[in-house]
């Protein structure tokens, strides 16, 4: 019986990080075993229900106001289009829906009473229903609970460390808080990070330690390997190696046994025996349709082609479904 720690040390998850590939691949995947339906991947769709004009400088993002990136600024959407676009992805298969917005925090507005409309009406869907909205207080928290919300996802993205060269509009204790108001609210935890954004290993190992030493692992780890967008200081930031998402993938896995790994960004860039490694060494999620937040996803059709051939089933909900 594998242990549920929190008490991993820097040391150790460096060690496992760097245990030579094909070994690492085979641990994770025996840890993964134990604790998970094999070839079961959970499929969730996102949303963006506000786009761009974010005032934060998130070096990796199309959506902050301050680059100029292709991406179209638009307002909240209305809740009937946002449940429309709900049922659609249950109707394809998915069992979460997660809305992201372009905000620094939640604003105790008529924007926020609107986001609690939907939060609402995509639970009575019987979806986990997941939001991104940027910092919330320990009441944003508890309202969200109370209309229903399933989870909440907050990036740490990388290293305290590394953090300053990629945002300095926040700070990583910031990030810290909102992802402990989520927890006191008994909101599930969704929070990983990306790589290829020019960190050191130290700082990926970093960023797993501060996850996996939380007085309680998240929920979901995602992983995503940047995506790299024209206009945005990290347009040129060369591709990671598969290698790299595997090793991620598979120390997340190792440390943090229970946990949603989620393949997340970077898909695009990967073919079906590199996904595949990465299922794998741990990994049991990733985000469908054609589109994420506002970058290019394979879609459908790719990715039923890819779990027929790889023989992989849709997980079932972690939620009971009642509609
Ligand atoms: N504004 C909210 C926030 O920052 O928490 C929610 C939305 S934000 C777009 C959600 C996450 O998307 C970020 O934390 C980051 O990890 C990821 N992300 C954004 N742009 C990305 C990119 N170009 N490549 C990979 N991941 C990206
Ligand atoms: C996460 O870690 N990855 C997703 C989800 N959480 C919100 C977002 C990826 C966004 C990629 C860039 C974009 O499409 O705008
Ligand atoms: Fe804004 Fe979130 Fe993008 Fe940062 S990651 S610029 S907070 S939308």
């Amino acid at each position: 019986m594998t242990e549920i720690r929190n008490t991993w040390t820097r040391q150790e998850i460096a060690e496992i990080y760097n245990t030579p590939v094909l070994d690492l691949i085979y641990q994770a995947a025996t840890i993964h075993r134990e604790f998970h339906e094999v070839g079961e991947v959970q499929v969730c769709t996102l949303l963006s229900v506000k786009t761009g004009g974010c005032p934060e400088d998130c070096a990796y993002c199309p959506q902050a106001a301050r680059y100029h990136t292709n991406v179209k600024v638009h307002k909240l959407l209305e809740v009937d289009e946002v449940l429309g676009k709900a049922r659609e992805a249950k109707d394809s298969g998915s069992t979460r829906f997660c809305m992201g917005a372009a905000w620094r925090e939640v604003r105790d507005n008529r924007d926020f009473d609107k986001v609690i409309d939907m939060v609402k009406g995509v639970n009575a869907m019987g979806l986990e229903v997941c939001c991104t909205l940027g910092m919330l207080t320990h009441e944003q928290a508890t309202k969200l609970k109370d209309a229903g919300l399933y989870a909440y996802n907050h990036n740490l993205d990388t290293s305290e460390d590394f953090y300053g060269d990629i945002i300095s509009t926040r700070t990583y204790n910031d990030r810290l808080e909102t992802l402990e108001n989520v927890r006191q609210a008994k909101i599930s935890v969704c929070s990983g990070g990306i790589i290829g954004m020019g960190e050191k290993e130290t700082d990926r190992i970093g960023m797993l330690h501060t996850l996996a030493t939380l007085p309680e692992h998240p929920e979901s780890v995602p992983v995503n390997a940047l995506v790299p967008v024209e206009g945005t200081p990290l347009e040129l930031q060369e591709k990671v190696s598969v290698w790299e998402m595997v090793r991620m993938i598979a120390t997340a896995r190792i440390i943090m046994p229970k946990a949603m790994v989620r393949l997340s960004a970077g898909r695009v860039r990967m073919n079906l025996e590199e996904q595949a490694l990465c299922f794998l060494a741990g990994a049991n999620s990733i985000f469908a349709g054609d589109k994420l937040l506002t970058t290019p996803n394979p879609g459908y059709v790719k990715d039923s082609e890819m779990f027929q051939v790889l023989q992989l089933k849709p997980r079932p909900s972690n939620k009971p479904v009642h509609a």
